[in-house]
C-alpha cells in the first residue's frame, strides 16, 4: 500500500467512526429529548393520576403557544404593513377609544383565564378526592431531617436519617394513601415521577391518594426550605409486585420494626436534631 492510499483509508476510516458516533449521539439524544418535548418537560407519570396532571399541562402549553403564534403573527404583520416606508409619509391614524376592541380586549382574556380555571378546578377537585377504599396506607412522618414512613395495616414502619435514606415500598396497581404529619416545622413530601408534592405540616393531616403503575426505583425529597439539613431529607420509593411488597414487610418486622413510630423520633437514628 502506498502512503497515500494508506493516508486516504485512514481518513475514510475516521470519517466512517465520525459518522457512527455521531449517529449513535443522535439516536440517542432524539429519542430522549422527542419524548420529553411531547410532554413538555414534565416527567413521565408513574402514577394512574400522572396522566390527567400530564393531559392539563400539555393542554395549557397547546393553548397558550396558540394564543402567542396569533399574537406572535398580528404583530409582526402590523410592523410589515405599516411601516413607514418614505421618510415623509405621515404617521398612520391614531385609534383611541374604540368600543368594540376595547369590548374584544376584555372579554377574550376573561374566556381565556375561566377556560384554564375550569380545566384546573375540574382536574383539581378529581386529583384531591380522599375516596378511602385504598389498598395501603401509609403514615408519613416528615421531620428534621429525614422521613419515617409507617406502614399502618402491616404493622411495621421505616425510618430514616439524612446519613441513610429510607426507602418506600409501594405494590404496583395498588391505591395508597398517603397520611401527612410533621412533630416540628412544615416540610413538603415530592415524589417527582407520581406528579405529586403535598405540605407536611405541623398539629393538621394531609392526606391524598395515588395508584402507582410502574414498577421502578424513584427519587423522593422534601420540597420545603426547612432548615439547615433540608437537602437531605431524600428519600427513595420502590414499586414492586404484591410478593415483594409482602416479603418487605416481612423483613421489617424480622428487624423488630413492630408497630408505628408517629412521632418519626423515638429511635436514637433521629435524635440528632
Ligand atoms: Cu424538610
Amino acid at each position: 500500500m502506498t502512503r497515500k492510499s494508506a493516508g486516504r483509508l485512514r481518513r475514510r476510516t475516521s470519517v466512517v467512526a465520525l459518522g457512527s458516533v455521531s449517529a449513535l449521539l443522535l439516536a440517542g439524544c432524539s429519542q430522549g429529548t422527542v419524548d420529553d418535548w411531547k410532554r413538555f418537560g414534565y416527567p413521565d407519570p408513574a402514577t394512574e393520576q400522572g396522566d390527567t396532571m400530564l393531559n392539563l399541562w400539555v393542554g395549557s402549553w397547546i393553548a397558550a403557544l396558540g394564543v402567542a403564534i396569533l399574537v406572535w403573527g398580528l404583530i409582526f404583520w402590523a410592523i410589515i404593513v405599516y411601516r413607514r416606508r418614505h421618510a415623509s409619509d405621515p404617521a398612520p391614524d391614531q385609534v383611541r377609544y374604540n368600543l368594540p376592541m376595547e369590548i374584544m380586549y376584555t372579554i377574550v382574556p376573561l374566556i381565556m383565564i375561566g377556560g384554564m380555571f375550569f380545566f384546573t378546578a375540574r382536574d383539581q377537585s378529581q386529583l384531591m378526592k380522599v375516596e378511602d377504599n385504598q389498598d395501603v396506607t401509609i403514615g408519613v412522618v416528615g421531620f428534621r431531617w429525614s422521613w419515617t414512613f409507617n406502614y399502618v395495616d402491616q404493622d411495621t414502619y421505616e425510618i430514616g436519617t439524612p446519613e441513610e435514606d429510607p426507602v418506600l415500598y409501594l405494590p404496583v396497581d395498588k391505591k395508597v394513601k398517603f397520611e401527612l404529619t410533621s412533630p416540628d416545622v412544615i416540610h413538603s413530601f415530592w415524589i417527582p415521577a407520581f406528579l405529586f408534592k403535598m405540605d407536611v405540616i405541623p398539629g393538621r393531616t394531609n392526606e391524598f391518594e395515588v395508584t402507582p403503575n410502574k414498577e421502578g426505583t424513584f427519587l423522593g425529597k422534601c420540597a420545603e426550605l426547612c432548615g439547615v439539613d433540608h437537602s437531605r431529607m431524600l428519600f427513595t420509593v420502590k414499586v414492586v409486585s404484591q410478593q415483594e411488597f409482602d416479603a418487605h414487610m416481612q423483613e421489617l418486622r424480622a428487624k423488630g420494626q413492630f408497630g408505628q413510630l408517629t412521632s418519626g423520633r423515638t429511635t436514637e437514628a433521629a435524635q440528632g436534631v
